[in-house]
């Protein structure tokens, strides 16, 4: 092997015959590898520009793929057409006939996967060869009602069986479609579900590789050491234990889980069910396989606890970025009935700050009112309410007039309503519904309650903003998309709708490309390799996801999405790469683009042409895009956005040095 590697190098270096000072056996080893990795990525590039080639291969695979969790991680599959029927706009004969034309397509190299949700308000269809069925389509049906997304990418439609041991029994799963939508996208570890209850294990073996990590703080030095109040809060902190007066230690492990001889496990359960670790041959999958959960402990170990402590989780959530809280407890009613305690403080936190509150309707197996039936304790100007993870107390979820904020009653496996759980007749209190009976933890144990609901919804909602990380999203976008395209439950008293995750991100999915066809996806991955990032576009980004361990380019998600072709306002992007340094280089600069041809050699600048189009930088309304270069790296950085731009500045300019504004784009 050495042999054969020495000669490869030699040859390398007479052909690139660069600088001497470089040439140290190990710099030459690795210059190889990076070369090969680079022509592998071009031989993909060159071979699957033609769709063709690409539809045979799939063609000799198997009907539904299955495939192994790594590979999961590392693909985006997004359906060649997706064709959705808004079933307010057409009616169900109409659909049918649709419906029947697509199902009775011969399959003659052509290959349809065919979903629909049970209220015909989406169908979404996965075709490999689609242009004479669109066609035909097009031509049959004219209404608008039809929207048809084409010529996207690569067509796949994946089942995902994970390997964890009471997965057959994990019915919940099978009710939300999670096996299919799994096929869309299992998570983002940049989504963090923060559990706010009596306290999480975070060694639980089903539970402990998910666990958020606080990244500036040193765990057991009895140090506050990113100085935000807390000290030692890794995993989060238990602020029941503070409000209490214990200062010093309260976020060490121990502190923030429940207590483990007491038969109090809650916040572990609820934590396994939205996110615990999946295909570790081990317990339950999670909702949200690749999903962060933080512990934000606010009760005893028995679920006695102080509302007036949401105000501090709240702060403590917006500070360290989370996306999803998750509170699987009910309270007693406030002192004054006509009170929406907390109202401001949840709506700061939802509304302002983007951060979604799922919490469990509560477990009285009544209907939802505005009336109170008990009422807090007041001691020295301060109620008492007390909330109650055993469920024993009077319902009453918190913010309920609050937009945007989300409550969940439980169903079982027949989609019907759970006896204990609450439920609205008037559908003003409940969101959504969410399965909560006989619900299989780690170890095996079947729970039930809405507290089990609740994170099933935290769990999607993690895997739904994980497709559209790092994009500005709103909350009342999110909260639309739940209550809108969740399907129909059969009995409406319940709530209207029942949580459906493939239809969810299916379905958003559709919504997002039929937005504007010619927004060309920009990708990001990150190399601990190479030390930097790689941004690709569309086609590229699937070549690089398909053909590279998550080690060498780790995906990141669509970062922005720039234009295919020049339209108004937009000027084009040109794109560099260096064989040097191994990283593209990208400006909007006419100036600078040709200056770079000018004065840097082709080994450490080669032209490549225009990658896209984009605004120029500073438009009111777009999403600007800000440039940084790495003197140790070598390699530029390009922000989405203010706020990462401002997190490169304050945490790593010791890396990164900003550079300027680079160029714009639609904020979606
Ligand atoms: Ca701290
Ligand atoms: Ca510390
Ligand atoms: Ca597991």
């Amino acid at each position: 092997m050495l042999k054969k590697s020495l000669f490869l190098l030699i040859s390398f270096f007479i052909i690139e015959n660069f600088s001497p000072v470089y040439a140290s056996k190990d710099y030459l080893i690795n210059k190889f590898n990076d070369l090969q990795i680079k022509q592998r990525v071009d031989d993909k590039m060159i071979k699957f520009t033609n769709k063709e080639d690409e539809i045979k291969k799939i063609k000799s695979s198997n009907e539904i793929r299955k495939q192994s969790f790594e590979e999961l991680q590392n693909e985006e599959i997004i359906p060649d057409v997706i064709i959705t029927i808004d079933s307010e706009k057409i009616n169900e004969e109409e659909s049918n006939k649709i419906l029947d034309k697509l199902k009775n397509i011969k399959n003659e190299g052509k290959k349809i996967d065919f979903f629909s949700s049970n209220n015909l308000k989406g169908i979404y269809v996965y075709l490999y060869n689609s242009k004479d069925i669109l066609n035909e389509l097009k031509k049959e049906f004219s209404s608008d009602a039809i929207k048809i997304s084409s010529n996207i990418r690569l067509v796949h439609q994946y089942q995902y069986i994970p390997n964890d041991t009471y997965y057959s029994s994990q019915w919940n799963l099978h009710n939300i479609n999670w096996s299919t939508a799994m096929g869309l996208g299992i998570g983002n570890n940049s989504v963090t579900i923060g559990i706010i209850d009596n306290g999480v294990d975070v060694d639980d073996l089903d539970l402990s590789r998910n666990i958020w990590n606080n990244p500036n703080e040193v765990y057991g030095d009895l140090t506050d050491n990113d100085r935000n109040g807390y000290i030692d809060d890794k995993y989060g902190c238990n602020f029941y234990l503070r409000s209490r007066g214990y200062y010093y230690i309260p976020c060490q492990k121990e502190y923030i889980k429940e207590d483990l001889t007491s038969d109090s496990k809650h916040g572990t359960y609820v934590a396994q069910i939205a996110a615990g670790v999946t295909n570790n041959s081990l317990g339950i999958a999670g909702v949200c396989p690749n999903c962060k959960l933080a512990v934000l402990k606010i009760t005893d170990d028995f679920g006695n606890g102080d509302l007036s402590l949401l105000p501090y989780v709240f702060d403590y959530a917006i500070n360290k970025g989370f996306k999803i809280l998750n509170l699987s407890m009910v309270s007693v009613c406030p002192f004054d009935s006509s009170q929406d305690i907390y109202a401001s403080e949840i709506n700061n936190l939802i509304n302002n700050h983007g951060i979604m509150l799922v919490q469990a309707a509560g477990n009285n197996g009544s209907m939802t009112q505005d009336r109170c039936i008990s009422s807090c304790r007041r001691f020295n100007d301060i109620h008492y309410c007390y909330s109650n993870a055993r469920n024993q107390a009077y319902y009453y979820v918190i913010g309920k007039n609050v937009s945007n904020k989300i409550n969940v009653a439980s169903i079982n496996s027949n989609n019907q309503r759970s006896s204990f759980s609450n439920y609205d007749g008037s559908n003003t209190v409940i969101t959504v519904a969410a399965p909560g009976e006989n619900i299989p933890v780690f170890p095996y144990r079947l729970m039930s309650g809405t507290s089990f609901s609740a994170p099933m919804v935290s769990g999607a909602l993690g895997v739904y903003l994980s497709l559209n990380f790092p994009m500005s999203i709103t909350s009342s976008k999110i909260y639309n998309d739940l209550i809108s395209i969740s399907s129909y439950l059969p009995d409406q008293s319940i709530s209207r709708k029942k949580l459906d995750l493939f239809a969810l991100i299916s379905q958003t999915k559709a919504i997002n490309l039929n937005y504007n066809t010619n927004y060309l996806p920009i990708s990001r991955f990150w190399s601990d390799m190479y030390n930097g990032h790689l941004y690709s576009t569309g086609e590229e980004a699937k070549s690089v996801i398909r053909d590279y361990h998550s080690n060498i380019w780790k995906y990141e998600g669509i970062v922005y999405h720039a234009f295919r072709t020049n339209v108004v306002d937009t000027l084009p992007v040109y794109r560099f790469w260096s064989d040097t340094y191994r990283s593209h280089f990208y400006t909007q600069s006419e100036d600078e683009k040709n200056y770079v041809i000018s004065n840097y050699p082709t080994n450490i600048w080669r032209y490549e042409g225009i990658v896209f189009y984009a605004y120029t930088p500073n438009r009111t309304g777009k999403l600007n895009i800000y440039r940084f270069w790495s003197d140790i790296y070598k390699k530029h950085f390009y922000a989405a956005g203010e706020s990462e731009r401002d997190y490169v500045i304050n945490s790593l300019s010791n890396v990164w040095r900003y550079e300027q504004p680079a160029w714009s784009v639609d904020l979606r």
